[in-house]
């Protein structure tokens, strides 16, 4: 072994003249960034971590809009990787209201003392490798310049707010609120004339909640979503301590499903039993909630003839609820397969239609022509409004990274490497991008999965490539151009079979102007990634090349795993 080989990932190189210098680089306060943050500083490893936000939180410290709740179950949203703080922790409801993420963020943080290794109010601009020194150097928005081996990217697939695209938005003299930019302090919506452009998970949210408050709202609805009853209920002391004395089955479990989370999924196909079995477990899910109609058939993303069925079954729900007939046709969902754009979970979004003062505008009979100074201009005419809140969601996947100037091997950049679209080996990696880590990144299981346990999973993985390499004096890690096309291979076919491309979403990237379209998320479920991930280290890495050697891989390339094909 040389000088060079020997080189262990935290051994000191001296910094460029102004730049600090630390082992890993962490982009992102989120639940990824944070779990990052406290596990490579147990492995001993110095750090510095970045987050634009004035703390710690990701999306639940930006989305602060009246309604904002997570969709999927307290309990499975939420770390596993301490059970301490399992046992201290306990979730009020069932599904936890942003106030209560965030007081839940905010105690692991203070327990794991995450903060100080924080820069907050801090936007990284560039991350460029230095080849010759084998370091990242990253600026920041404050002028500073840092450099490690190592980068971590754990920016999220839903943190780039997507820029209003009507034209008008800056003339508007009322108030204008992104909902992913939500005011610190209170907003009062009494007596007020409020819009809201938008209804995706984030439009429902919003109007159930301002419906009842507001004087007046019109609901701004381009593409109806399917939402179905939340069923939201506060959790009793006796199954809180159940869970708790669980949780190690509890987490198993959520490892070794498609989503990350404890929710059955059936493997019944939809159209091996009778109608009115079909009709029946339909009905049972309905009144159960969640997302449990999802898991009640195994075919519903694969079989076309079913999925309209379901999707007619929660259609037909919409006219029992909406009093006002045209509203309700409105409102239902056409023209795409249910579950294809993120089913949304709702308490009383459809009841909200029913009140006087709240009024549906159907953009795409009368489409929205601009925004004026005092309101919104559409085909038919113009309505005044005294707020105007923009629940247009996001450029997601990709947004976050795309926003930092990401320079690799060779002057390569990510901006170049994805304008076809975003490549990626196991969402957690690039070739071209030596020591370059993602979390939840495109191409892994992202929006599809728990984002906890594919962060908790991705973060686990590279603190394992980190020692892997450490205990051989490896100093760079990337994967091969080949591996990285065999995985885009397993992406891409799993998404043919799949119906989730057969919508608009920012899942597949028509939501953003110009940006390249296509699924960027792996449909096999997170079980199957898991698979995928442990086998591409199992095998010694050998679809990965290590420096400081250059010599190429001496293996045909193949990242292997059981079969994944789960269905979403
Ligand atoms: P989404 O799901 O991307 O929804 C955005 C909504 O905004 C959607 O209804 C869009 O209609 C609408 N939109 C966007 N631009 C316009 C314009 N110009 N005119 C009219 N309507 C517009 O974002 P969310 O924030 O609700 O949810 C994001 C994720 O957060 C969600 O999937 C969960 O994972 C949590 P369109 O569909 O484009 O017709």
């Amino acid at each position: 072994m040389n000088a060079e080989t020997s080189r262990a990932i935290s051994d000191p190189l001296p910094a460029k003249a102004g730049a600090q210098r630390v082992d890993v680089l962490i982009i992102g306060g989120g639940f990824g960034g944070m779990y990052a943050v406290y596990r490579f500083r147990e492995m001993g490893l110095r750090l510095q971590a970045f987050e634009a936000g004035g703390d710690v939180g990701g999306v639940w410290y930006w989305n602060r809009y009246p309604g904002a709740r997570v969709d999927l179950p307290s309990i499975d949203y939420s770390y596993a990787f301490s059970p301490e703080i399992e046992q201290e922790w306990t979730w009020s409801e069932q599904f936890a209201a942003q106030p209560e993420l965030l007081r839940y963020i905010d105690f692991v943080a203070n327990k794991l003392s995450l903060r100080p290794h924080f820069q907050f109010n801090t936007r990284v601009d560039q991350a460029t490798w230095d080849a010759a020194r084998e370091v990242w150097v990253v600026t920041t928005d404050r002028g500073e310049t840092w450099e490690a081996p190592f980068c971590i990217m754990a920016t999220g697939p839903l943190s780039i707010p997507k820029a209003p695209d009507i034209p008008g938005v800056e003339r508007f003299k009322g108030r204008l609120i992104h909902a992913a930019r939500w005011p610190h302090e209170p907003v009062s919506f009494a007596g007020q004339r409020v819009g809201v452009i938008g209804t995706g998970s984030t439009g429902i949210q919003i109007v159930q909640d301002v419906g009842p408050q507001a004087g007046e709202l019109y609901v701004y609805q381009r593409t109806p979503s399917f939402t179905m009853p939340m069923r939201n209920v506060p959790l009793e002391a006796d199954y809180v301590a159940e869970v708790k004395r669980n949780y190690p089955g509890i987490r198993e479990a959520a490892r070794n499903s498609a989503v990350g989370g404890v929710r059955p999924q059936s493997t019944r196909a939809f159209f091996s039993v009778t109608p009115a079995q079909r009709r029946s477990l339909l009905e049972d899910a309905w009144k159960q909630g969640g997302l449990a109609m999802l898991g009640t058939f195994s075919d519903l993303m694969l079989n076309e003839t079913a999925n309209e069925e379901v999707a007619e079954f929660v259609r037909s729900k919409i006219p029992e609820i909406v009093k006002n007939p045209d509203t309700a046709e409105r409102l239902k969902p056409k023209g795409y397969p249910i579950f294809a754009r993120r089913p949304c979970l709702d308490s009383s979004y459809y009841e909200t239609y029913n009140l006087p003062n709240v009024h549906l505008v159907d953009c795409l009979s009368d489409p929205i022509v601009e925004i004026s100074e005092k309101g919104v201009r559409t085909e038919s005419g113009e309505i005044e409004l005294d707020m105007l809140i923009l629940a247009t969601g996001y450029d997601g996947l990709t947004g976050a990274m795309l926003a930092v100037d990401v320079v690799g091997r060779d002057g390569r950049r990510v901006t170049q490497k994805w304008k076809d679209g975003a490549r990626s080996c196991l969402g957690l990696m690039m070739e071209g991008f030596p020591n370059l880590f993602m979390t939840t990144g495109p191409n892994g299981p992202a929006a599809l999965a728990n984002i906890i346990r594919i962060s908790e999973h991705d973060v686990d993985w590279i603190a394992a490539a980190m020692t892997h390499m450490k205990a051989r004096g490896l100093s760079t890690i990337e994967p091969t151009a080949e591996a990285e096309e065999s995985w885009m291979d397993t992406v891409r076919n799993l998404a043919k079979r799949s119906l989730i491309t057969k919508a608009k979403t920012w899942w597949v990237g028509t939501n953003v102007k110009d940006k390249p379209s296509g699924l960027t998320m792996f449909v096999g479920g997170f079980q199957a990634y898991r698979q995928y991930a442990a086998a591409a280290a199992d095998d010694g890495y050998r679809n990965f090349r290590f420096g400081p050697t250059s010599a190429p891989p001496t293996c045909e390339p193949r990242i292997a795993a059981a079969d994944p094909v789960t269905g979403v």
